[in-house]
């Protein structure tokens, strides 16, 4: 405890460096480790505050840099149902860092403003849970986390060891549902999920997969969870293979394999070959964290073929509009889809064309997806990169409850009914999850009895091409209309309509990225070569 400034003072010379300044982006702080000690330590402080804020509610904290490089890391805090903190303590969270960063007084300053502020007192009890992935530098940042947890007099800190960044975003939301005196452990993920895929197994008489899957693990956290969580069943024997699954050689991490470097390279991740003899099977990537998941196939000419985030919302899409007809909810519970602009036009065509979903456009970033999906009954949201889930209202379970009473609905309705309340508890709703997601996937694939071809025949991707571009400065492209126009630098969107407007079929835009020092440049086009061009000559319009 440090109420006085020397004990304060104590604990921000361990660890608290001068001079950087940080930015809580789209998934917290994420930068080179040998720079976020100072961020770790003010990280401490403020999901401790966040605790006593809302009441001594546990908050999640994440320590993880997902699919960025093994020599980066990152750190997000977690709000108390599993979803992504509140915006307006992400200013709070900023602020604090960079006093930190400035000097002793400048931290010891702000953190007063801030009790001042939101009338707040260190003494206060508070709970907070934090978890790393597989990273080196996970521990030294860690140590920094909790001396800064070590201000407040009265936080409790539970250390959960190694998690993926779901199953961590899963537990913060079960240790509030339990509440005080429940025993909150990593089994209870395992134990939930696994329970919802023996239910749905059982009520649809599915005995085996009905291919192999091959894992990707992207030599990370997910490598270990997924093996332990599948080697529990033994329905999963032999139909389950982890590939880049060595999780305790950190340079490994996502090089080479991963989800990242699938959908970003459209090839196959080391250590996956597109041999034909394999027999039947479907491959998936998971990032360094485990929150993200991409599949893939080689086609019967050879063909690398990519099954993204939006192919995976359209398969959901599709199965549950089907399922809300047999369940007779159609009119009642409403389902609809969450994009950003990095979506394949070709997806979003099909989900508003083909199937008469609605589609909302929101700003990258899985917050803001979120934020929208609630808003409906069914609310399926996913990046084009594989991060999502589906989130599912309480009408659901309510008008699933209250139909389920009625002896005279037919057979086929009853087990509709029954699966999409099975469905609510096998997807991790608190987060994109890369496990829960894939036996969501191999649950649908297995009832429609669909091969990966069938699932991807549904609709073609326009040829697409996501490129980076270094720039002085990247806080200068700013943009609006869920960020696929850009108003600054003026004139530059101008300029890549007109060259769009040259190409059949085509669309290009332009952000800043939040986690890389760098421009991101999007674009379809009607061929590979024609998007090749495009993506190009935009690029050059922006260095
Ligand atoms: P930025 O760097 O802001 O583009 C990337 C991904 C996001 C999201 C975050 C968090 C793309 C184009 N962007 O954000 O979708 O996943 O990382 O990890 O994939
Ligand atoms: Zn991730």
């Amino acid at each position: 405890m440090a109420s006085d400034s020397e004990a304060l003072q104590g604990l921000y010379d361990k660890h608290c460096v001068q001079g950087f300044k940080y930015a809580y982006g789209t998934a917290g702080f994420r930068y080179n480790a040998d720079v976020l000690d100072t961020v770790m330590f003010t990280t401490g402080v403020l999901a401790g505050l966040r605790s006593i804020y809302l009441g001594g509610k546990t908050v999640g904290v994440m320590i993880t840099a997902s699919h960025n490089p093994p020599q980066d890391n990152g750190v997000k805090i977690v709000d108390p149902r599993g979803e992504m903190l509140e915006k307006s303590w992400e200013s709070y969270a900023t602020e604090l860092a960079n006093s930190a960063s400035q000097n002793f007084a400048s931290f010891q300053n702000k953190l007063k403003e801030l009790l001042e502020i939101l009338k707040l007192d260190l003494m206060t009890p508070g709970c907070v849970a934090v978890a790393r992935d597989s990273r080196d530098s996970g521990p030294r940042l860690l140590a920094a986390f909790k001396t800064g947890t070590e201000v407040l007099a009265n936080l409790q800190v539970t250390d959960h060891g190694v998690l993926t960044t779901p199953q961590l975003h899963f537990l913060t939301c079960k240790t509030n549902d339990l509440g005080q005196g429940a025993v909150i452990a990593e089994t209870l993920y395992f134990k939930e999920f696994l329970s919802a895929w023996d239910e749905l197994t059982m009520l649809c008489n599915i005995q085996s997969l009905p291919y192999k899957i091959r894992i990707d693990a992207a030599n990370g956290v997910g490598a270990p969870k997924v093996e332990e969580m599948l080697g529990a069943r033994s329905f999963f024997d032999n139909t389950f293979t982890v590939v880049n699954g060595d999780w305790k050689n950190p340079p490994a991490l996502n090089h080479l394999c991963g989800a990242d470097f699938v959908k970003t390279n459209q090839r196959l991740p080391q250590g996956i070959s597109g041999d034909a003899k394999q027999g039947p099977h479907i491959n998936c990537s998971f990032d360094g964290d485990a929150d993200r998941v991409v599949f893939y196939y080689v086609n019967s000419v050879g063909e690398f073929k990519l099954l993204d985030g939006d192919k995976i919302a359209t398969l959901f899409a599709k199965f549950f509009q089907e399922l809300l007809q047999t369940a007779g909810l159609r009119d009642e519970l409403q389902l609809g889809t969450v994009q950003t602009a990095y979506a394949n036009g070709s997806s979003t065509h099909y989900l508003e064309k083909m199937l008469g979903v609605p589609v909302t456009c929101t700003p990258t970033g899985v917050k803001h997806l979120h934020h929208e999906a609630v808003k409906f009954d069914i609310g399926i949201y996913f990046e084009a990169n594989g991060h999502g889930t589906i989130v599912f209202s309480e009408k659901v379970t309510e008008l699933v409850t209250q139909k389920f009473s009625d002896a005279s609905e037919s057979k086929d309705r009853h087990n509709a009914l029954q699966l999409l309340l099975v469905f609510s508890k096998l997807i991790n709703q608190t987060v994109g999850d890369a496990i829960s997601d894939m036996l969501g996937v191999m649950a649908v694939l297995s009832i429609l009895k669909w091969t990966p071809e069938q699932w991807d025949n549904e609709y073609t991707d326009l040829p697409n091409k996501l490129i980076k571009v270094l720039v002085p400065d990247r806080t200068v492209f700013k943009t609006v209309n869920a960020e696929r126009q850009l108003v600054s630098p003026v004139g530059l969107q101008q300029s890549i309509d007109d060259l769009v407007d040259k190409f059949d079929n085509a669309r290009s835009f332009v952000r800043a990225s939040g986690t890389e020092d760098a421009v991101r440049v999007y674009a379809e086009a009607a061929t590979r070569q024609k998007v090749e061009e495009l993506v190009t000559m935009v690029g050059q319009l922006v260095e």
